[in-house]
């Protein structure tokens, strides 16, 4: 019999597609979506849905009993910028979700855990380039600590108590689907939506402020792929570095030119350049290469069709369609 599977976050950007993707492999009865709240239609509609705060134990364990789950993956967080302006409130968030799954897993409710850290984990004396696995970490930000420490919680539960979790630092990822919420590497989404309705973007970082970014179909793949790698392949229960593409709001405007030539970029950066230049610029994700064979597949050029195609289609559609 397929096992179930609990999607804790799945409303926001990666939990939606997430979602779909796994229902579409495993079976949409066997995926069950929760969230703080709704989701779009096609998460709705597509399978099992509950509304779950993140933050109570006693609910995330009420529904793993409740639907007979063996894995988790636990997306809810507070992303970088929004984490800024209410330090405590992300912090609650995103330490007590891990460390309730964490326990629950402890617990024998849980087999195997994923859970995103991402290239927020590293600071301003990290390497910029090529950023290894290993390195000095020392985060700046709210969202940073919080997913560093994440990380450190993780490996201790593998170590100490056999709990099967693993992890991925993502980068900043691009979808049409649904809007990332709350993030620096924002900009990169919201750049191809202006594009296309208004023709012109203010961006909220600098021209030459290059990070780390990877398109959301290379995202969930990754995902897909890590989760079912077997247990001895997966060296590394803090985090995975992954890496995909990297280029700066000046590059991306560019690449958009080449479909839309009318289309005019301004730089009005504010309080998330200081996040963005504490960041690193490029990913060293060779450990993930050679212990669970990761390969991305999408570059700046094909995803930037893809981006432009399907909100075109988004935009000119029903509003029916929009919501998809
Ligand atoms: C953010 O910008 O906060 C996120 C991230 C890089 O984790 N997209």
């Amino acid at each position: 019999m397929q096992k179930k599977i609990l999607i804790i976050g799945a409303s926001g950007q990666i939990g939606t597609e997430l979602t779909i993707k796994l229902r579409a492999l495993y079976g949409n009865d066997n995926v069950i979506a929760t969230d703080i709240r709704e989701g779009s239609k096609a998460l709705m509609l597509s399978g099992p849905f509950e509304i779950l705060n993140a933050t109570k134990k006693e609910a995330i364990k009420a529904l793993l009993l409740k639907h007979q789950i063996k894995d988790v993956y636990l997306l809810a967080a507070m992303l970088s910028a929004t984490a800024e302006k209410m330090p405590q409130k992300a912090w609650d968030l995103n330490m007590n979700s891990l460390l309730h799954v964490l326990n629950l897993a402890k617990e024998g409710l849980i087999s195997k855990i994923f859970w995103p850290s991402s290239i927020a984990v590293f600071g301003p004396n990290s390497p910029k380039k090529d950023t290894p696995q290993y390195t000095i970490m020392e985060p700046t930000t709210v969202y940073g600590i919080s997913k560093l420490a994440g990380e450190r919680w993780c490996e201790y539960y593998h170590h100490k108590f056999g709990v099967d979790v693993r992890s991925l630092r993502y980068p900043g990822i691009i979808s049409w689907k649904t809007n990332p919420g709350g993030g620096t590497t924002d900009y990169a989404v919201e750049i191809y939506h202006k594009a296309i309705t208004n023709g012109t973007y203010t961006c909220f970082l600098k021209e030459n402020t290059r990070l780390p970014m990877m398109f959301m179909e290379d995202a969930v793949a990754a995902t897909v792929q890590i989760m079912s790698t077997t247990k001895s392949s997966i060296r590394i229960r803090s985090s995975y570095n992954l890496s995909a593409i990297d280029f700066t709001p000046q590059e991306i405007a560019l690449e958009i030119k080449k479909h839309l030539p009318n289309f005019t970029i301004k730089y009005a950066p504010d309080f998330r350049q200081e996040i963005a230049d504490s960041w690193p610029q490029t990913i060293d994700d060779s450990h993930a290469k050679k212990d669970w064979h990761w390969k991305h597949n999408f570059d700046l050029q094909n995803m930037t069709i893809e981006m432009l195609k399907n909100l075109k289609l988004k935009y000119h559609s029903t509003p029916e369609m929009q919501n998809l």
